[in-house]
């Protein structure tokens, strides 16, 4: 009896929790609200079978307690309920799924007039690289990557050399513009991570992955990395700036570009990095 009453002081107490709960989602501030959607049906769906799991059991538990006299039948097969159950359980799992492969189609679909963002992770900190005026980002690798060329941009890729750096500082973007994050880095495992976009991402050595969101609300967001990265990863932060157009284009003419920064650094000339690829590729 005792066993029957925690169990549905459990069920009671979990949903109190959840409805009363102070912690919560942030306020969303891009356009993946669907992301959202997706997740409050998969909160109904788990939490309406955890109730009918617990109650049920809880109702075992008082119904089938041991009682003089009363022997339990063994009853091994049953094919209208084996039946029942996996229907169930096969419309449940295809509401859990059907949802999320949508919003990931959309997910991974990037628009047409989005623009690029690259954003570059290292132990720790967060570096950026967005395109100048030709509308498109030059060639990078990581052979490259030192202490005058942190984005290891390529010196002889002629739309890198406009490109705009912000080497450890904040980002801006600009409301209703789509964007296209780039994501690399250069050491670990990371994830760039703004919990008001609804969206993140591992970011692999090695390897490019990206997501796209619309910023829809201007505003001031932490950026966070959602992936352990060693003993500072929870101070890998960072500020984004949701801002009118106007205001980013005033921003991004104030920044650095990768031909500013090389004439004023030897070691990303040309002929430099040439003999940094060398000395890498020597075993
Ligand atoms: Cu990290």
């Amino acid at each position: 009896m005792i066993i029957a009453i925690v169990l549905v002081l459990i069920v009671v107490g979990s949903v109190l929790f959840h409805m009363l709960s102070p912690w919560w989602w942030t306020p969303i501030a891009s356009n993946w609200g669907y992301i959202d959607t997706t997740l409050v049906i998969t909160f109904w769906i788990t939490g309406i079978v955890f109730i009918m799991v617990i109650l049920f059991l809880a109702y075992c538990v008082y119904a089938f307690r041991h009682r003089e006299g009363h022997k339990a039948i063994f009853d091994p097969e049953n094919k209208r309920l084996e039946v029942l159950l996996t229907a169930l359980t096969t419309v449940g799992v295809a509401a859990l799924l059907v949802p999320g492969l949508f919003v990931w189609k959309q997910f991974v679909t990037v628009p047409d007039n989005a623009i690029e963002v690259e954003v570059f992770a290292q132990q720790w900190s967060w570096s950026y690289r967005l395109p100048g005026e030709d509308g498109r980002l030059g060639t990078s690798a990581a052979e490259l990557v030192g202490d005058d060329n942190p984005l290891g941009i390529n010196p002889y890729d002629r739309f890198g050399k406009d490109d705009v750096i912000v080497d450890g500082g904040d980002l801006y973007l600009a409301k209703g513009q789509p964007v296209k994050m780039v994501l690399r880095s250069i050491d670990v495992l990371h994830n760039y991570y703004v919990p008001e976009f609804r969206a993140k991402m591992d970011m692999v050595p090695g390897m490019v992955t990206y997501y796209w969101f619309t910023p829809i609300k201007i505003g001031e967001y932490e950026v966070l990395c959602a992936e352990f990265c060693g003993t500072a990863h929870g101070f890998m932060r960072g500020d984004v700036y949701v801002v009118s157009p106007e205001d980013y284009q005033l921003w991004l003419q104030e920044q650095e570009t990768f031909a500013d920064y090389a004439a004023t650094r030897p070691t990303a000339t040309p002929a430099a990095q040439d003999s940094r690829l060398v000395q890498n590729r020597q075993p």
